[in-house]
């Protein structure tokens, strides 16, 4: 990491890492010098006639595949994972709302009946004069069908707009069931299948579609209704967070049914008891990661840290207990914590590290496994040595589920999304960007993810975020309501001010990048910019994207009509036909298209110029005469 980087926290960290002889992944990517045929997306090793390497010298394979069918195959195998690790997230939540409903995960329970009955009417399941649970084992049952389901579509695809539709209908990529769409994407992509690149491409929208208005969409819904809709709340995030006189525990990962319990459990009296009697003041509980996001946005639970700050949390010292579940976990947390007192827990059947302790969670002892984790935690604390927690932590307003936007742009009586699209229309806001992704070891950390937020601001552009791009603008103080007035345009500015929002709206985990998509809809429904989704003066981006469930998301987006800027490089460089058909063509088949940008500054002009493009084809992009807000319009967007 460079001298001088914006994060100063993680620098600090990772050079008292580095004089102590601990490897740390900034380090390891200084000596790991990548393989330059599988960055051009240009190996495969799908057969045992290779591993074959593409080059100009060997154009083909040995089964004669050529450079961009098997780019096409690597990219939509990284789909196909990705949509895997959201499914397989959200079969397990589905599956503790139904043992929740028919009383044998006794620890769980419907917290949100009126998401419950939004989400029974959309499955067409009649909600009146049904008791909760029973509507929550039909809802729960609705939704396990979705992941079994051989033929038909999905039940979400109808929260499309209609002509986003009758797109997909035309493409043939409407999903037919989760897990089909994933097991016909692996097996396409097998030595001998599927070797059209156009073809293998349109079927991993499929699988996407799987992801983000199916599996994805499940998940978050099915969390809202087990733990509650995200409402705004404040809270603080970084390193700091983290408390010298109290047992610290940094829950790591994605499912917030261990999550959630840990919080709850943290908080019993007993446990606080116990901790008192090991001599720490209470339990303070931090989040890594996107299950960090999932306890941050319903309770408000403060967070450590990104993606790339699993390790350095360890370094504090501090940590008493690493508990994770699944994904986004790094193998290395072991041995980091050698040199420390911290004990990794893990817990999910499907991710054990060799080198922590195992403790595998089950639903139906929600609280009693939650229980025997706190006391680990616990009892760990008086054996902390060399304790060295930084001092940065920034405040932050979380929250921003499509029900809040909704709530606070409308008031309680007339929720509704009128205001954002009379804003979008006049000029003051100039469109909405959604800005998602994953950290990278690079030299200068959240310097990216920072600068192109305070661009899009800067141009008047609302955004909206998610998973770790969230969790490194909000280090840097873009999610509080003062960013409008340090960073935004004077339009957004306004709007912000007058409605009481930070000028960067955090909506969850990766899985509520589903939000996302409901919020685009909502924005096509509520009238005024177009019929769908690709008229919306909006676009993507993913920067310093680290995981295969990325793509998986960029994918989605582009397949819902959205235009989307990652970086840096999608490793299908090998293959200039793919590059053109991702970057260009693709959007007269779904009016969405992926492109790749290498800096902030030019993310930014990209996404910048496509809104103004849009704009232009709605015939919004007259510059307006600046009104001053008098009394009476503003309280009419005041909540
Ligand atoms: Ni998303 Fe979450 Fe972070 Fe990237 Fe990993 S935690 S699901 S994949 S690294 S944003
Ligand atoms: Fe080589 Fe074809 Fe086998 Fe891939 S599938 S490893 S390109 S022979």
């Amino acid at each position: 990491m460079a001298e001088g980087s914006i994060d100063k926290t993680s620098q600090d960290l990772a050079k008292k890492a580095e004089e102590k002889g601990i490897s740390t992944a900034y380090k390891r990517r200084e000596q790991m010098k990548a393989c330059p045929i599988g960055a051009q997306g240009m190996c495969c090793k799908h057969c045992n006639m290779g591993p074959c390497r593409i080059t100009p010298k060997n154009p083909t394979g040995i089964c004669g595949a050529t450079g961009d069918t098997i780019a096409a195959r690597n990219f939509a195998r990284m789909v196909a994972a990705g949509t895997a690790a959201h499914s397989d997230h959200s079969r397990e939540v589905a599956l503790t709302l139904l043992h929740a409903a028919r009383g044998e995960a006794k620890d769980y329970e419907v917290k949100d009946e009126k998401k419950l009955a939004k989400v029974a009417t959309d499955f067409g399941i009649e909600t009146r004069g049904k008791e909760t649970n029973k509507l929550a084992e039909e809802v729960a049952q609705a939704a396990l069908t979705q992941f079994t389901q051989q033929e038909g579509e999905l039940a979400f695809i109808k929260r499309a707009p209609k002509k986003r539709q009758e797109i997909w209908k035309k493409l043939g990529i409407i999903p037919r069931g989760i897990d089909r769409e994933i097991v016909e994407l692996i097996h396409r992509t097998t030595i001998g299948v599927d070797q059209d690149m156009e073809s293998l491409i349109l079927s991993s929208m499929r699988t996407s579609l799987a992801n983000g208005w199916g599996s994805s969409m499940l998940a978050t819904d099915i969390q809202d209704i087990l733990f509650g809709t995200p409402k705004p709340l404040k809270s603080k995030v970084n390193l700091g967070v983290l408390k010298d006189d109290q047992v610290n525990i940094v829950v790591h990962g994605h499912n917030p049914l261990l999550s959630d319990m840990v919080a709850t459990i943290s908080e019993e009296k007993d446990m606080i008891e116990k901790a008192k009697k090991k001599g720490a003041k209470g339990i303070n509980l931090a989040g890594i990661c996107c299950t960090a996001n999932e306890i941050l946005m319903r309770r408000g639970v403060p967070i450590a840290g990104h993606f790339q700050q699993q390790e350095l949390a360890i370094t504090t010292g501090a940590v008493d207990a690493m508990v994770v579940d699944v994904q986004c976990v790094m193998n290395s947390l072991p041995d980091v914590a050698k040199c420390f007192h911290t004990e990794v827990i893990t817990t999910a059947p499907q991710a054990e590290i060799r080198g922590a302790t195992h403790i595998p969670f089950d639903e139906h002892k929600a609280k009693d496994i939650a229980r025997q984790i706190v006391e680990k935690a616990i009892n760990n604390y008086s054996n902390r040595k060399d304790v060295n927690i930084p001092k940065d932590s920034t405040d932050l307003v979380a929250g921003f589920s499509h029900e809040a936007i909704n709530y606070m742009l409308g008031g309680s009586f007339r929720s509704s999304y009128r205001p954002l699209n009379d804003n979008i229309m006049n000029g003051r806001i100039q469109g909405v960007a959604g800005v998602v992704g994953c950290n990278l070891p690079v030299e200068n950390p959240d310097e990216m993810h920072v600068e192109l937020v305070k661009e899009l601001i800067g141009n008047d552009v609302l955004v909206i975020q998610s998973g770790c791009s969230a969790i490194a603008c909000a280090k840097h103080g873009l999610l509080t309501p003062e960013a409008a007035s340090k960073y935004a345009g004077p339009g957004l500015k306004e709007v912000c001010e007058a409605v009481g929002i930070p000028p960067v709206l955090h909506t969850g985990a990766c899985v509520d990048n589903s939000r996302i998509l409901i919020e685009a809809a909502s924005i096509v429904k509520e009238g005024g910019l177009g019929e769908d989704i690709s008229d919306v003066p909006a676009a993507g981006a993913c920067p310093e994207w680290m995981s295969e469930k990325a793509i998986a998301i960029g994918q989605y987006f582009v397949a819902s009509g959205v235009y989307t800027v990652f970086s840096p490089e999608i490793q299908i460089q090998g293959s200039p036909n793919l590059e053109k058909f991702l970057f260009q063509e693709v959007e007269k088949l779904t009016g969405g298209k992926w492109d790749v940008a290498l800096t902030s500054k030019d993310i930014a002009a990209k996404m910048i110029d496509h809104i103004k493009k849009k704009r232009k084809a709605l015939g919004i992009d007259k510059e307006k005469e600046r009104v001053l807000y008098d009394m009476a319009m503003r309280r009419e967007l005041e909540v």
